[in-house]
C-alpha cells in the first residue's frame, strides 16, 4: 500500500488478507471497526470458517479529543516492537503481532476473541488465581531481560535510543504527574469532590514527591516499559492473560509498569465499595484483590531476585546488598507510581470505569475521596512502608 491514509473496513479486510495468509482469496471476509480506546482504530476481520484477526491503526491524532490533538502514527512501530520483543521473553501473556506496516501505522494481530478486557470482568466481580502469578511472570521477564543486568551497555543504549516515544511519553508525565495538581483544563473531576480535588492544587508535600516520581519517569531507563499496565490493557479467560497496547512502551523506571498495575487493582477494590451492595460479596471480592495485590509483589520480587542472582551478565551488578537495594527501590517506585494512577484516574482526563460506573454520586464520591487519600499516602509513605501487607494494612485503615 502506498501513503497512509485513515483505514475503511475494506482496507482493514485487504491488509489481513494480503499479510496472514490465513484468509484465501475465496474465503468471505467481514470486518467491524469496535475500537473504543483513547487512540486508535480497531477493525476485527472474520471469515465465514470462524477465524479472525486484529487489524489496529494508529491514527495521526488522539482519537478520545479529536484533530485538535495530532500524534505521531510512529506510536504503531513502538507498540509491535515492544509487543514482539515482549513476545520473546514472555510468549505466554503477549498478544502475537502477525505484520506490522510503517507506512499504513497498521499492525496485524492475533484476535482474542476467547479472552475478555480484564477492567469488565473485575468491575462484574469476577475472580482469576492465576492473575497474579502470570502477570509477576509477564514483569519479572520483560523487565529483566531489557535491563542492564542482562544487556551489555552497548546494546542497552541502542535499544534506549529506539524507544525514546517522546510524544507518547510526553502524554504521560503530563496526565499523571502534572494536571492532577494544578487547575488544569484537561481535568475531569466529578463535582462532588470538587473541593477534595482542589486541595490536590495547594498540597506541597505532595507536589514535591510527585516531582521526584515524575523525575526518575524522565530520567531512569531501567528497562523496557510496556508503559500502560492498566487492567484494560489485559485480556484474561479462565486459564491465560495477555497484555495488549504497548504504544506507551518505552525505557524507564521498572517501578512504573509494577505500579501501574498495583493501582489498577486498587482502583477496582475502591470502585466496589460503590458497586457492590451486598457486604459479604463485596468484602469477598475485595479479600481477593488483597491477596492478588500481595501475591503479585511476591512473585514478582521472587522472580527478579533470582534472576539478578543467577542470570547477571555484568559483573559488578552481581553484587547482592546493591541487588537488595535495587529491589527496594523498585518497590518504593511501584508504590509512588500506583499512588500517582489512583490520583490521575480520579480527577484526570482519562478516568476509570471503576469508579465512574459507580451510580450513585455519593457513593462514587466517597470511593473517590478514598483513591485520593490512599493515592497520597502512598506517594508520601512510600520509602517507609517497607512490604505489601503494610500496604495493604494502609489500604483497610482508609475512612
Ligand atoms: C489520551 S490517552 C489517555 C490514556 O489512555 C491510555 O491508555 C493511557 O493510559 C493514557 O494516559
Ligand atoms: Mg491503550
Amino acid at each position: 500500500m502506498a501513503e497512509y491514509r485513515t483505514f475503511t473496513t475494506d482496507d482493514a479486510m485487504r491488509f489481513a488478507d494480503e499479510h496472514s495468509g490465513l484468509f484465501g482469496d475465496h474465503s468471505k471476509l467481514s470486518c467491524e471497526e469496535f475500537g473504543d480506546g483513547n487512540l486508535n482504530l480497531v477493525f476485527r476481520v472474520s471469515n465465514d470458517k470462524g477465524t479472525s484477526l486484529i487489524v489496529k491503526q494508529a491514527l495521526p491524532y488522539a482519537r478520545c479529543v479529536g484533530e485538535s490533538w495530532p500524534l505521531t502514527i510512529d506510536r504503531a512501530r513502538i507498540e509491535a516492537e515492544v509487543l514482539l520483543k515482549h513476545r520473546k521473553l514472555c510468549p505466554d501473556h503477549t498478544v502475537e503481532v502477525l505484520h506490522y506496516d510503517a507506512e499504513q501505522a497498521a499492525i496485524l494481530m492475533e484476535d482474542l476473541k476467547d479472552y475478555r478486557i480484564l477492567r469488565t470482568e473485575l468491575i462484574s466481580g469476577k475472580q482469576f488465581a492465576h492473575l497474579a502469578p502470570q502477570l509477576a511472570s509477564y514483569l519479572a521477564q520483560t523487565l529483566y531481560f531489557t535491563s542492564d543486568f542482562a544487556l551489555t551497555g552497548p546494546n542497552k543504549k541502542q535499544q534506549v535510543g529506539r524507544f525514546l516515544n517522546p510524544e507518547l511519553c510526553l502524554i504521560t508525565e503530563d496526565l499523571f504527574f502534572t494536571d492532577p495538581y494544578c487547575n488544569h483544563e484537561r481535568n475531569n473531576i466529578h463535582t462532588a469532590i470538587n473541593s477534595d480535588a482542589q486541595q490536590l492544587w495547594h498540597d506541597e508535600a505532595l507536589q514535591a514527591e510527585v516531582a521526584q516520581l515524575k523525575a526518575d519517569f524522565l530520567s531512569k531507563p531501567q528497562a523496557l516499559l510496556h508503559g500502560d499496565v492498566h487492567s484494560g490493557s489485559i485480556f484474561i479467560n479462565d486459564e491465560n492473560c495477555k497484555l495488549i497496547d504497548a504504544e506507551f512502551g518505552f525505557y524507564g523506571p521498572i517501578g512504573f509498569d509494577v505500579g501501574s498495575l498495583v493501582g489498577n487493582l486498587l482502583l477496582n477494590y475502591l470502585g466496589h465499595f460503590g458497586l457492590t451492595a451486598d457486604d459479604d460479596t463485596r468484602q469477598q471480592h475485595q479479600d481477593y484483590l488483597q491477596q492478588q495485590i500481595s501475591l503479585l509483589w511476591q512473585q514478582f520480587s521472587q522472580q527478579f531476585k533470582q534472576l539478578m542472582e543467577t542470570e547477571c551478565r555484568e559483573p559488578s551488578l552481581q553484587n547482592s546488598r546493591y541487588q537488595q537495594h535495587f529491589l527496594q527501590q523498585i518497590f518504593a517506585d511501584a508504590l509512588g507510581y500506583a499512588g500517582c494512577e489512583l490520583i490521575r484516574r480520579t480527577v484526570g482526563l482519562a478516568h476509570v470505569a471503576d469508579l465512574d460506573s459507580i451510580s450513585d454520586s455519593d457513593l462514587r464520591a466517597k470511593s473517590e475521596r478514598k483513591a485520593l487519600q490512599l493515592g497520597r499516602e502512598l506517594i508520601i509513605q512510600r520509602r517507609e512502608l517497607s512490604n505489601i501487607d503494610q500496604v495493604l494494612t494502609l489500604l483497610r485503615h482508609l475512612k
